[in-house]
């Protein structure tokens, strides 16, 4: 490429997708070079969902093409360009020698993983290197160590008190709006099959994409997933035009069927928006302003705006506060000790347990699965049946759409497994059939029998979850909602805890 000497090389990252990123920010379109790579490094590093891979790359292009519209020169290398190098610093090395920028400006990364290799880059190609702040967040790392330093728990729910203050969001004057910060209580309705359940829109492949599909099917081909159809929204307009229809269709009622699981409905009434937030297609404050307008304008109930936003200025940020806070080594965090190997049915799906089966089926085919699935069903039973939370954390990193490791690990580490002891959550999310069957109509189609706890017609979540609970009484003993489960396992039978043991020992030695 010719062009006058260039002053700063922007590396834009693929989760970066957002024109007002600080890297661009300060940048000049008229002495600037941005570079965007398809990296096959980044799309192994876990074996990522093939659908995963194109949604990026396809939004990383149209992105290139958006950028090109405002006047940057963007140097774009497709994973089968000859000049692919392959990783971020092997490309940006090229990139160097032959533009000689004055300094390289680059958004700080999301992921410990890549921080690290931009921390290195200064060094190793002797020039200057600006890392700047994502400030797509409301809450940096610095300001969430101060948040954290000498509380003895971390709880979400002060946190998120902090963030409404912050933010202004559903605040009158100094009081939450309504007289309550949190309207949870209100949001656990099982859902009932109905005619009108709204469906996320699905945009047919442009060109552009029709190429990264042939391409991730090449290269790609052997990796967990279907690929088509394809339906993600890959330019920022398609992805407001799916956050509208979600405000119009399913946000109205996305607070009482949160919890809720249904045969055949894999959204329900659920955004289906973390992978556009998460790539930068979406901004979450500008998200979360509109869902308040709505109830402001009298559209959306309280309970459902405000469950929204939790979500976002709430769990959001909290996780990646702990995320930073406590890496390097989160990763191998294990207060269980478990070690069991991850069931092959979480790759293809096939077991009779109903929950498990349609869990796994709807990840595979749209790199989707809502909260309480990931947390009820496939995380609570890998905690139950004690699957390493290493393995664990990389299926999660792999399957879905929206996954990346700030966001994911304190989900799976800390939330789903309580592998770091209880950091995060207050209490492990261990539950028995009973309450899948109460959140969800799976049962009724499965061959086991939730009412049942032991046998080899029982539920298998049942006899797991007692032998959970006896398995860990030292451990989870002291924790005051666990400890009334502790005392109900003591006061069974000893034949029936015999029952419980020898049928968890059963099923476990089948997995
Ligand atoms: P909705 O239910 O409609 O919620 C709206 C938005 O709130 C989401 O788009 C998301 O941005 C945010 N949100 C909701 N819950 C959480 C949460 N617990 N943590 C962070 N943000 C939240 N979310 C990811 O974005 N990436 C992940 O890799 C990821 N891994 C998870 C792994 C496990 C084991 C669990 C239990 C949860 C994980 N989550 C992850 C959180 C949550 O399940 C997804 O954000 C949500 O299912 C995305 O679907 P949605 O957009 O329809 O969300
Ligand atoms: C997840 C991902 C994938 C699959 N591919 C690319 C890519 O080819 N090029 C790129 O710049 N980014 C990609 N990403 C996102 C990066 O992995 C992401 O920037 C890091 O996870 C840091 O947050
Ligand atoms: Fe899942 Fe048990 Fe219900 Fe079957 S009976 S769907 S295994 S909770």
């Amino acid at each position: 490429m010719s062009m006058a000497p260039i002053r700063n090389l922007i590396l834009v990252l693929g989760d970066q997708l957002t024109p007002s990123i600080t890297s661009l920010a300060g940048g000049d379109p008229a002495r600037d070079l941005v570079l965007m790579a398809e990296l096959g490094d980044e799309a192994r590093y876990v074996r990522h969902h093939k659908k995963k891979i194109a949604f990026l790359f396809s939004a990383m292009r149209h992105f290139a093409a958006e950028l090109r519209g405002l006047g940057w020169t963007v140097e774009y290398v497709t994973l089968d360009a000859p000049d692919n190098r392959g990783s971020f610093t092997a490309q940006l090395g090229e990139a160097i020698a032959r533009h000689r920028p004055e300094r390289v400006v680059v958004t700080e990364a999301g992921e410990w993983r890549v921080r690290q290799m931009q921390a290195s880059w200064a060094e190793r190609f002797s020039r200057p290197v600006d890392i700047l702040p994502d400030e797509r967040f409301l809450c940096s790392s610095a300001d969430f160590a101060r948040w954290a330093a000498g509380r003895k728990q971390l709880r979400m729910e002060y946190f998120y008190r902090e963030m409404r203050r912050r933010s202004g969001l559903l605040m009158d004057g100094d009081a939450p709006a309504g007289g309550r910060w949190n309207f949870d209580a209100e949001n656990r309705k099982p859902a009932k099959a109905d005619l009108f359940m709204p469906r996320p829109p699905v945009f047919e492949p442009d060109p552009v994409t029709q190429q990264v599909l042939a391409l991730v099917e090449a290269r790609f081909g052997d990796h967990f997933g279907d690929l088509a159809p394809f339906g993600f929204a890959v330019t920022r307009s398609d992805a407001e035009a799916a956050f509208d229809a979600f405000v119009a269709r399913a946000l109205p009622k996305f607070g009482d069927y949160q919890d809720a699981m249904l045969t055949g409905e894999p959204f329900l009434y659920h955004a289906v928006m973390s992978q556009y937030l998460n790539c930068g297609l979406l901004d979450p404050l500008r998200v979360c302003r509109r869902v308040e307008s709505e109830w402001r304008a009298g559209r959306v109930p309280l309970n459902a705006a405000e469950g929204f936003i939790r979500q976002i200025i709430g769990w959001r940020e909290y996780v990646r506060g702990i995320y930073w806070l406590k890496m390097p080594g989160y990763e191998r965090s294990n207060f269980f000790g478990h070690a069991r190997k991850l069931p092959d049915f979480y790759w293809t799906g096939e077991t009779p347990m109903e929950c498990l089966r349609a869990a796994v089926s709807q990840t595979r085919e749209h790199a989707y699965a809502h909260h309480i699935q990931r947390l009820m069903i496939t995380g609570n039973f890998a905690l139950l049946a004690g699957i390493d939370p290493h393995a664990l954390h990389e299926w999660y990193l792999t399957v879905y759409a929206d996954a990346y490791e700030w966001v994911e690990l304190p989900n799976t580490v800390g939330m789903s497994q309580f592998a770091d002891g209880g950091l995060l959550a207050s209490k492990p999310y261990a539950a028995s059939g009973a309450y899948i069957n109460r959140m969800s109509d799976y049962c009724g189609g499965c061959p086991y029998d939730v009412k049942q706890r032991t046998g080899p017609e029982a539920c298998p979540f049942n006899a797991l979850y007692w032998d959970f609970v006896s398995r860990h009484r030292a451990k989870i003993g002291s924790n005051p909602r666990m400890a009334q489960m502790v005392r109900t396992y003591d006061k069974f039978p000893a034949e029936e805890q015999q029952r419980i043991a020898d049928s968890a020992a059963a099923f476990l030695a089948g997995l």
